[in-house]
């Protein structure tokens, strides 16, 4: 109520370009209810950059079928999830489809902070994308890794290779290596620039998700199970991703 009075008092208040600005406060407000109350169904997010087939998974996950998509502007939630292994809908699961505009991320942030039950989280990756842009999503990835690992045990993460399907596809086990390299370099540009506050050298002893600033960051130490899997959602080809959200949903 409140919300559509505010939205209606702007929208006579202010000249018409701000509507645009006013459609995204109004998402904004309507995807932050999303996670206000806090979350403690059993849940799944799927997040990653934008266009690297999240919606498309959800869509195939929900529906069983693959069908065009459009650029999501806020989150599509569902709690009638039906289990990969059975088919059969619990309504007591929860699978998240985050937007992957760099905009948005506070999104996936405020979930994983406010969700009390994360079950797994699917970081999906264009593996067709130039590595260059690899450091969009290892940054991204760094983002989420670090709210991830304050959590007593961590949060299982699949990193989704999707695309695979695309000639200019890379290997899933490349993929692990660029962003184990970017992932590292953010470390380091978080420990100098600490430094830098303090006024002090980089602390020999200084860790960051966990591991000591002084050695390459690694996806096999960190708290919580990780995996990196590829896959093609547009050619039906996600078994292993739906493997893995099985094993963790199977015993609830
Ligand atoms: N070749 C190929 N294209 C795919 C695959 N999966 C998704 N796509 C295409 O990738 C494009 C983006 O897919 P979306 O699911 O909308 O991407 P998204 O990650 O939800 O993007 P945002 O909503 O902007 O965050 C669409 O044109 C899909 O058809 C795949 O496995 N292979
Ligand atoms: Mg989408």
């Amino acid at each position: 109520m409140l919300e559509r009075y505010l939205v209606n008092h702007l929208r006579n208040s202010l000249p018409q370009p701000s509507l645009v600005k006013l459609k995204y406060i109004s998402q904004k407000t309507q995807s932050q209810s999303l996670t206000k109350q806090g979350n403690r169904l059993p849940t799944f997010i799927i997040t990653g950059l934008s266009n690297s087939g999240k919606t498309a998974l959800f869509t195939k996950l929900t529906t069983g079928k693959v069908s065009p998509t459009v650029t999501s502007q806020e989150p599509n939630v569902t709690t009638k999830f039906p289990l990969p292994s059975t088919g059969q809908t619990k309504t007591n699961f929860k699978l998240i489809d985050f937007p992957g505009h760099n905009k948005l991320h506070n999104l996936t942030i405020n979930e994983i902070k406010t969700s009390t039950n994360i079950f797994g989280l699917i970081f999906l990756i264009d593996s067709s994308i130039d590595p260059k842009k690899i450091s969009e999503s290892a940054k991204f990835l760094y983002e989420i890794l670090s709210t991830t690992e304050r959590r007593p045990g961590g949060v299982d993460i699949l990193i989704g290779c999707n695309k695979s399907d695309l000639f200019s596809a890379r290997q899933s086990q490349k993929i692990k290596e660029l962003l184990e390299l970017e992932i590292d370099s953010y470390r380091k540009l978080n420990a100098h620039n600490i430094s830098k506050v303090d006024n002090d050298e980089v602390d020999e002893e200084f860790s960051d998700l966990g591991q000591s600033i002084n050695s390459n960051f690694r996806f096999d130490l960190l708290e919580g199970n990780f995996d990196v899997v590829s896959g093609s959602v547009l050619k039906d080809k996600i078994e292993k991703w739906e493997c893995w959200i099985d094993e963790r949903a199977v015993n609830y």
